[in-house]
């Protein structure tokens, strides 16, 4: 049983969006083009409540893109995103979310942030994916999405540690890259801890 992870199709993440992820936008239609080739498709939404700790905006004399530390963990701050029921957080328009099974949101807590689509980043609380990928008797996972360098990054490697074969379909991802290389870093380093990547789309053999 395999399935297909959307990793954050949301419109902050899209053009115009508050953090909008370079060419985001191109990603949406390789994900309406795969959802009917896999067995389960799950989605990630990033869902964050306005006091949310990873806000700049929720700290005095911080900016976007300076790096805390927050209750313990490292933070890099972000400008105000995908605030739950606000418009930024929605997946898009064009996203064809009928074929979604079902949707894990993260980053609830405003203590803690979330990158990965399995668990926050302390590894305290599950969003439930994991087992609910389990109960369906998915062994392989595919993970496509926004943003490479980030909650694309954090849920492959989660996806491995919880037992998945576990893909990245490249063409399907984009990243911040606040440093020019961070996304071919975040690849090699998925790539290192046992995610296998598919580099061109037509190379996709579901097992
Ligand atoms: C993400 C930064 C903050 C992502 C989410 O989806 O990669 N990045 N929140
Ligand atoms: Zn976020």
């Amino acid at each position: 049983m395999n399935a297909l992870i959307l990793v954050d199709l949301q419109y902050d993440f899209c053009k115009g969006g508050a953090l909008a992820v370079p060419q985001g936008n191109q990603v949406i239609p390789i994900a309406n083009s795969l959802m009917d080739d896999f067995d389960l498709v799950v989605a990630t939404q990033d869902w964050h409540p306005a006091d949310h700790g990873s806000f700049a905006a929720n700290h005095w004399w911080r900016k976007p893109y300076q790096v805390i530390d927050l209750h313990g963990l490292s933070q890099v701050l972000w400008p105000i995103h995908c605030v739950q029921d606000s418009f930024g957080a929605m997946f898009l328009k064009e996203l064809n979310t009928e074929k979604i099974d079902k949707v894990f949101q993260k980053g609830t807590n405003k203590e803690v942030d979330s990158y990965s689509g399995f668990f926050d980043n302390g590894r305290r609380q599950s969003t439930g994916m994991g087992d609910y990928l389990k109960e369906k008797g998915v062994d392989a996972v595919y993970v496509m999405g926004l943003a490479t360098d980030y909650c694309v990054k954090y849920t492959a490697l989660d996806a491995v540690d919880l037992g998945f074969k576990t893909h990245l379909i490249l063409e399907g991802c984009r990243g911040v890259n606040l440093k020019e290389d961070d996304s071919d870093k975040a690849v090699k380093e998925m790539e290192e801890k046992g995610v296998e990547i598919i580099r061109q789309l037509e190379n996709i053999s579901l097992v």
